[in-house]
């Protein structure tokens, strides 16, 4: 890692989805410890507290076409990608605490126009492929892939004011076992790189992250942006998400995940989301979130 100093923002949205708790996911990271963990590294680390959501009692006139609360996703999103964009500015390293998925459409507005060939990996159970029109529940969290490839309302494709915040060919999918009809025609029409679980199961994870890397160092990419979705994890070992799906990674494979990722020096911004302390079990989640935080800023045991 080039960087030597961190700077966490918390992002306490739950307007993305529809259970509650989510907005919790940010304090419940802190409280288990991702300060210390990180400093215990010899990064310097600066906590730069919660960007602001719009607390408003929801109403269904916030449910704009088939996009659940539009506008206050879309504000918080843009004042997300300026802190972003002021911390990549200052020249350290973006950690964004979730929050439910929506967020990454903010963060990719501050990160993409820093970089000619931004990378991305996403680390999730869903495609978050949707748009409108193909989004089974309106839901935003389901969308912010697409989004950033500039696919979907203008409200949300144009934040901080450009579009497209990545290509196709430079993302990269792990751990994907549930998909929509739409998401699938995408990642068909687009060639998007995708490691689903049949590919984690075949090949291990091993292989599949030497495979992952690989790809994304051909792409020639100058910075890689690394999406966590909990939810990409097995609800065995991630169990407080809001939308769990059986039959995901595990906690040994996702930590071993961070440690390639870590020895190639290849992440340049990162986002943990989908922590949800209210369907937790003893803050398990969080605890989960922040030890594989750790193996991807370079722990090791000996
Ligand atoms: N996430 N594909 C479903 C939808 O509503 O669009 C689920 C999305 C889940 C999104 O977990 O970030
Ligand atoms: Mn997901
Ligand atoms: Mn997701
Ligand atoms: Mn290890």
């Amino acid at each position: 890692m080039k960087f030597k100093k961190i700077s966490i923002i918390g992002v306490p949205m739950d307007l993305g989805q529809t259970r509650r708790g989510v907005d919790m996911g940010p304090s419940a990271i802190r409280y288990a410890g991702i300060v210390e963990r990180l400093e215990r590294l010899s990064y310097e680390i600066e906590d730069l507290g919660d960007i602001e959501i719009d607390r408003a009692e929801r109403s269904d006139e916030e449910n704009i076409g088939n996009l659940r609360n539009l506008k206050a996703v879309a504000e918080a999103n843009e004042r997300l990608a300026a802190k972003v964009d002021q911390v990549i500015q200052s020249g350290t390293f973006p950690l964004v605490l979730g929050g439910d998925h929506s967020i990454a459409i903010g963060s990719l507005a501050g990160i993409g126009k820093h970089y000619l060939n931004l990378g991305v990996i996403w680390y999730d159970a869903h495609g978050d492929l949707n748009t409108a029109e193909t989004s089974p529940s309106g839901n935003i969290h389901g969308m912010p892939l697409a989004v950033s490839l500039g696919i979907g309302d203008p409200r949300l494709t144009n934040i901080a004011n450009y579009t497209p915040k990545v290509k196709p060919e430079n993302i990269v999918m792990i751990g994907a076992r549930s998909l929509d009809e739409g998401e699938r025609k995408l990642i068909k029409e687009k060639g998007i790189q995708v490691f689903t679980m049949h590919e984690i199961d075949r090949l291990g994870m091993a292989k599949v992250m030497e495979n992952a890397i690989s790809y994304l160092q051909k792409r020639g990419t100058d910075g890689v942006h690394l999406s966590l979705d909990l939810d990409g994890l097995d609800p065995h070992d991630a169990p407080g998400v809001g939308t769990p799906v059986i039959g995901g990674i595990s906690y040994r494979e996702s930590h071993l995940a961070m440690e390639m990722l870590s020895e190639a020096g290849m992440i340049t911004s990162c986002e943990f989301v989908e922590v949800n302390p209210i369907l937790d079990e003893k803050n398990k989640t969080a605890n989960v979130a922040v030890a594989l935080m750790g193996s991807l800023f370079g722990e090791k045991l000996l």
